[in-house]
This record gives structure tokens, C-alpha cells and sequence, in this order.
């Protein structure tokens, strides 16, 4: 039974302070309120008529390594110009709070270790992590925040010492997930009591598969976004808001301080 509620439920306080093992599982909505654009929002600029799933694929970038590099370069100059926000800060304090916390995240972004949370799952790679799609040599970044134009700009991918062409370090539609993430972060979610899901719209497979695992392993479900999503049936309780004010207030009303 799925509860919509708008304030945090007292079993839902309770649940908490007496968990042993608690999962964070985020989406792109938990970085939105640090002015990042959520996988689904809409594309601006040079890629306003394409939509992310359809950038985000091998064939992409085989069709126009420039375009794709040039959005891959303009998205991680947005994340390196944000910081981290409330939501950020309250899930790296969990892990002060509570026994045990795993964070998964979707993300490509560095948010979550940026404020302070460490071993982050990453099921979808990183901005951060570019490498020879040759070799798999890692490539090394220029230090500092790369200058792109606001509407963004087809830029040539760097070439390895390979001869191969860089490629970023992300997870695209049609390829694998790291092993190794993926099988910890379904162990955790089948271990733990409960498993917050946190600003995704729970549609991209198999990490999407997450919450439903926590909750048939009788885990207590915990939804943070502001809409209606397809993982409502799988909560205890979606707590409808933006999870820089939710996670805040829950961390208060459960341990008596935010961060
Ligand atoms: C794979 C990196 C095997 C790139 C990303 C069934 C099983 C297995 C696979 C499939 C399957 N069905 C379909 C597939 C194929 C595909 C898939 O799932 N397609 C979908 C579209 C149906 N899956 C794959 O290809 C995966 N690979 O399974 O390999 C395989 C191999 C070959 C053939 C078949 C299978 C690989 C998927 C990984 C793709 N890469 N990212 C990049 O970033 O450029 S996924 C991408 O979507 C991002 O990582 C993003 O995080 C992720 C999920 O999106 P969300 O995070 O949920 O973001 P979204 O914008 O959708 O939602 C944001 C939410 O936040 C909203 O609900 C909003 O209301 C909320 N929000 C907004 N503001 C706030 C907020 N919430 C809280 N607070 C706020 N302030
Ligand atoms: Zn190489």
C-alpha cells in the first residue's frame, strides 16, 4: 500500500532510528536542486532536438563523436560549476547516523562524494572517468573546469596513446553495467531494512529493478520526489517534495540534526 504524503510519517521516523542497514538509491532528481538537468528534462542548445536516451548510445557516438563528446564536455563543466545541495549533504550525514548506509546512484555525477560521501555506487559510470574506447586506457582529464559556450559546441574527442578515440566513462543504452556495482547494490537492497529511492523516475533497467527488490526482501520503501512516478507502487510511503527539503527535515525529526 502506497501512501502519498506530503509531511514525514512518524512509522516512517521510527523505521528509520531503528534500522540496522539503510540503502540511498538516487536518480538525476537528487541533483537537480544543484541546477544539474534531470535525464529527462529537456535538452537546451546545440542539442535542444535530440533527446539524452538517444545521445546517450554507442551508435551516437559512432554517428557524431563530436556532438557527443561536445555534450558529454558541456555536462561535466555544469557539474563541476555546481556544488552539492542539501539532499547531498543530508545522505553523506546518514552515514554518521545509522549502522550501515549504501548509496547507489544512477548518476554520472560527483555530488554525492563531493559532500562527503564515500564508496558511492555508481551503476552508470562517470563524467569523471573518460577512457580509450580502444584500449580502456583511462584517460586523464586537463585539471580545472573546461570553458564551454552556454549553448554548448561539437568538440573532437581526445585521442589515446593507442591511436583509439576517448570516450566518456558512462554506462549508454545497450551496454552492460559494471559487475561488480550492480551485484552490491542489488545484495544491498535485498539486505537492508529500509531503502530510500530519491529523485528518479524509475524507468531505466535494470537499476530500476532496485526498489522492488528491497521491498519483496521486506524492506520499508521510501519514494522522495516531487511527481508521481512508476516506483509508487513498490513504496511504503512517497513523500511527495524535493528531496533538498525532505532529506534535511527527516534526518531533524528523526536524529535531531540536518547535516
Ligand atoms: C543494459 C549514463 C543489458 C549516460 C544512463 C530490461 C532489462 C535490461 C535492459 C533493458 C530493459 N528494458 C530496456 C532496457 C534497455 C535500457 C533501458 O532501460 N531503457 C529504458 C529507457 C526503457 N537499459 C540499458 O540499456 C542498460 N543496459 O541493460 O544492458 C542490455 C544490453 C543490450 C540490450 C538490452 C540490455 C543501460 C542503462 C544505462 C543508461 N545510461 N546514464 C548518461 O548519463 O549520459 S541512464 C540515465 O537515466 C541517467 O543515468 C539517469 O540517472 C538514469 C535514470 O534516470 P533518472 O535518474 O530517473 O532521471 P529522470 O530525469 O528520468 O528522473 C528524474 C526524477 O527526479 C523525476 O522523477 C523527477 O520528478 C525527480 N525530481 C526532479 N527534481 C527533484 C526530483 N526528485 C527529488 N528532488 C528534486 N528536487
Ligand atoms: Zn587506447
Amino acid at each position: 500500500m502506497n501512501r502519498n504524503v506530503a509531511t514525514i510519517p512518524q512509522d516512517l521516523i521510527a523505521a528509520l532510528k531503528k534500522a540496522k542497514h539503510v540503502v540511498v538509491f538516487t536518480g538525476a532528481g537528487v541533483s537537480a536542486e544543484s541546477g544539474i538537468p534531470t535525464f529527462r528534462d529537456s535538452l537546451t542548445g546545440l542539442w535542444e532536438r535530440f533527446n539524452a536516451e538517444d545521445l546517450a548510445t554507442p551508435g551516437a557516438f559512432r554517428k557524431d563523436k563530436e556532438l557527443v563528446w561536445g555534450w558529454y564536455e558541456w555536462r561535466r563543466m555544469k557539474v563541476l560549476q555546481a556544488q552539492p545541495n542539501p539532499a547531498h549533504i543530508a545522505i553523506a550525514a546518514l552515514a554518521t547516523l545509522v549502522p550501515k548506509l549504501t548509496i547507489v546512484t544512477q548518476n554520472v555525477d560527483d555530488l554525492h562524494e563531493r559532500a562527503g560521501s564515500t564508496d558511492v555506487l555508481h551503476l552508470h559510470g562517470s563524467l569523471h572517468s573518460p577512457r580509450c574506447a580502444t584500449c580502456g586506457q583511462a584517460h586523464i582529464l586537463p585539471p580545472g573546469i573546461p570553458v564551454e559556450p552556454e549553448g554548448g559546441r561539437r568538440l573532437s574527442p581526445p585521442v589515446c596513446i593507442c591511436g583509439g578515440l576517448v570516450r566518456p566513462g558512462v554506462v549508454w543504452f545497450g551496454e552492460d553495467l559494471p559487475v561488480r556495482e550492480l551485484r552490491q547494490a542489488f545484495e544491498a537492497a535485498q539486505k537492508c531494512d529500509v531503502l530510500f529511492a530519491i529523485g528518479t523516475s524509475g524507468l531505466v533497467q535494470p537499476a530500476a529493478r532496485i526498489p522492488s527488490l528491497a521491498k519483496q526482501a521486506g524492506a520499508c520503501v521510501v519514494q522522495v520526489n516531487p511527481t508521481s512516478t512508476g516506483l509508487d507502487r513498490e513504496c511504503t510511503w512517497s513523500v511527495r517534495g524535493a528531496a533538498g527539503e525532505i532529506m534535511p527535515n527527516l534526518l531533524q525529526a528523526a536524529f535531531g540534526r540536518t547535516a
